[in-house]
């Protein structure tokens, strides 16, 4: 296709994934219904040190798995009437429909926050800072376990929860308000999914071109090996972006005052009666990769507890 043809139609979601790993689409969801949403989330509670509990609570009987949203603990079962300007969106609807067929499936869907540096106690900055993870789910109470909160998150794919499944699924995110480069923005390492899936934490290398966008190195340690550009998400309230499951993402420490809060949805193919999924744009985009679509083991960062077992952080590197 001529380079001007491109520049003018708009880029279909399939293509996207294929030659970048993401999609972003060309307007945001319904700004005002979002802004609703986001005034009755932060009605719920304040996004500050309240949010956790004390370091000798926490020492006394530490939980660091089951403590995310989870069926009958999630914030957005309460507030699902507010969700139709994400889940029937019509541009987000068809852009789905490309991808995983009719029937689509939602996997999950909750609200995530990006929390403040000022609003995390000085005992747990202590404990966690260069963890590869911060989930601080396991030092929040738990009535607060209803939306999962961060402090950073390494590069990762989100296969990195679904050992033992395909990469037959994708992620949705939406900003709330405005996100710019101090409120935790996502950044996307473009192309990163052509190695498929590989284990985390991930074989990276920074390297820094001039003025460029900056580029990373990407190994799957099995002799593959990419160039991927880094690319920032920063948009209005109702930016949309989905990625595909092998697509490396992360995020650095929420440096700005404020709390970022965005909704993540996870939607699968559809199963038929046979357990195979339906044929959509993402087994055109699969059958591109040069590496597995499904692991046995997809992480080595954590002990037997679930607790972090290694201190080491590329995206808090650049
Ligand atoms: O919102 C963030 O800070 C990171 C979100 C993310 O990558 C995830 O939930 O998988
Ligand atoms: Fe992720």
């Amino acid at each position: 296709m001529p380079a001007a043809a491109r520049l003018i139609s708009p880029r279909s979601p399939t293509d996207d994934f294929i030659e970048r790993g993401y999609h972003l689409f060309d307007a945001p969801v319904d700004a005002a219904a979002a802004g609703r949403l986001l005034a009755m989330i932060r009605a719920t509670r304040a996004f500050d040190s309240g949010l956790f509990l004390s370091e000798a609570a926490f020492d006394a009987d530490p939980q660091y798995t089951g403590v995310n949203p989870r069926p009958g603990r999630n914030l957005l079962e309460t507030l699902e009437d507010g969700l139709a300007f994400v889940e029937r969106d019509p541009a987000i609807v068809a852009g789905l429909t490309e991808l995983l067929g009719d029937g689509y499936e939602m996997l999950n869907r909750k609200v995530v926050c990006g929390v403040p540096a000022s609003a995390v106690p000085a005992w747990l900055k202590a404990r966690i800072t260069d963890n590869p993870v911060n989930n601080l789910g396991a030092y929040v109470r738990p009535e607060y376990r209803d939306v999962t909160y961060f402090y950073g998150i390494d590069f990762h794919q989100d296969l990195i929860d679904f050992k033992d499944r395909d990469a037959d699924f994708l992620t949705l995110y939406v900003y709330l308000h405005p996100v710019g480069a101090h409120d935790a923005p996502l950044y996307l390492l473009e192309e990163s999914h052509k190695l498929g899936a590989t284990m985390f934490p991930h074989d990276l290398a920074y390297a820094e071109v001039g003025k460029e966008a900056p580029r990373w190195r990407y190994r799957d340690r099995i002799g593959g090996e990419v160039e991927t550009r880094q690319t920032m998400l920063v948009g209005g309230t109702g930016f949309t972006a989905m990625w595909h499951a092998c697509t490396l993402h992360g995020t650095q420490p929420d440096a700005a005052d404020n709390e970022r809060l965005s909704l993540r949805y996870l939607f699968a193919k559809r199963q038929d009666a046979k357990g195979h999924g339906v044929r959509a744009g993402l087994d055109a985009v699969n059958a591109t990769l040069r590496g597995p679509i499904r692991l046995t083991a997809t992480r080595q960062d954590l002990d037997e507890r679930g607790a972090a077992r290694i201190k080491a952080n590329s995206v808090n590197k650049m």
